[in-house]
């Protein structure tokens, strides 16, 4: 069966990281609209820079759960296409084969003057220079809001071969993603939601599964 699975922030909840609405839409303390748009970073990279170290850091100090091994479980069994809006590396380090970061990575930097892309170091600032053209214009590897997430082409032709569409711990309010369920569902996928709650967009599913994902996603997939 072709399987194509969305996860977003509630995923790694159980981790321990925080998810965008568990703190009121604030990110360490910060609106997104302060740290999470490209012109936040023209106008104060040090903050948005500050914002990333400090996720980064979490991020490294936690560990995959139950629901992340569970899908590297469904990966072995399944023609299984997983998508992440999750900018940490938990599904790689439960190691997940094949992982789509629509949303970028935690673990990568982009130059924003010439687009080369490095690993990035666990603390960036707005000094580092870009190993390839030498300005000082590093960046986090992160799509922002109004910028372009990565392997759409990709993400658009697994949600039309699907027969099978799962959301796992997203509030559905950010898009293109948001848009995913209803997407597959027009191409013919069965679509269902693994959450906590209902999301913005329950609508767009067949079916729901509800409660923690390290709990669900385990019983999901057995
Ligand atoms: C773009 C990186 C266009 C940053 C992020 C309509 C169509 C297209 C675009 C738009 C549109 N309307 C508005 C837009 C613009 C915008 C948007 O959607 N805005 C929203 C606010 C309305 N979208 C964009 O800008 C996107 N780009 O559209 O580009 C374009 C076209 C041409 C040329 C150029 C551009 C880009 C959006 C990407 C932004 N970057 N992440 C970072 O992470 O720092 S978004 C970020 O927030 C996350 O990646 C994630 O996507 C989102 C948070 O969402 P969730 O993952 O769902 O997390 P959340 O906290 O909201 O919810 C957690 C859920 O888990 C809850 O439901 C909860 O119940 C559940 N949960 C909690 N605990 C558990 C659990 N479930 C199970 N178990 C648990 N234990």
């Amino acid at each position: 069966m072709r399987i194509a699975v969305l996860t977003g922030a509630g995923i790694s909840a159980e981790s321990g990281l925080d998810t965008f609405r568990a703190t009121d839409g604030l990110w360490e303390r910060h609106r997104i609209e302060d740290v999470a748009t490209p012109q936040a970073f023209a106008r104060d990279p040090a903050l948005v820079h500050a914002f990333y170290n400090a996720r980064r850091a979490r991020a490294a100090a936690a560990q995959p759960n139950p629901a992340h091994h569970a899908l590297v479980d469904l990966a072995r069994r399944h023609d299984l296409t997983l998508i992440t809006q999750n900018v940490d590396d938990l599904h790689e380090r439960a190691s997940q084969p094949d992982v789509i970061h629509m949303h970028g990575r935690l673990s990568r930097a982009l130059c924003a003057d010439c687009g080369h892309r490095w690993n990035a170091p666990a603390v960036m600032s707005a000094d580092d220079a870009c190993p390839r053209c030498t300005a000082h214009a590093a960046r986090p590897g992160i799509v922002w809001f109004g910028e372009m997430p990565y392997h759409m082409e990709r993400i658009w032709d697994a949600l039309e071969r699907a027969d099978l569409f799962a959301a796992i711990g997203t509030s559905g309010n950010v898009y293109p993603a948001a848009g995913f369920a209803q997407h597959a569902g027009r191409a013919g996928a069965e679509c269902i939601e693994l959450n906590l709650e209902d999301s913005a967009n329950a609508r767009d599913f067949d079916r729901r599964i509800q409660g923690p994902a390290s709990v669900t996603v385990p019983e999901w997939v057995a």
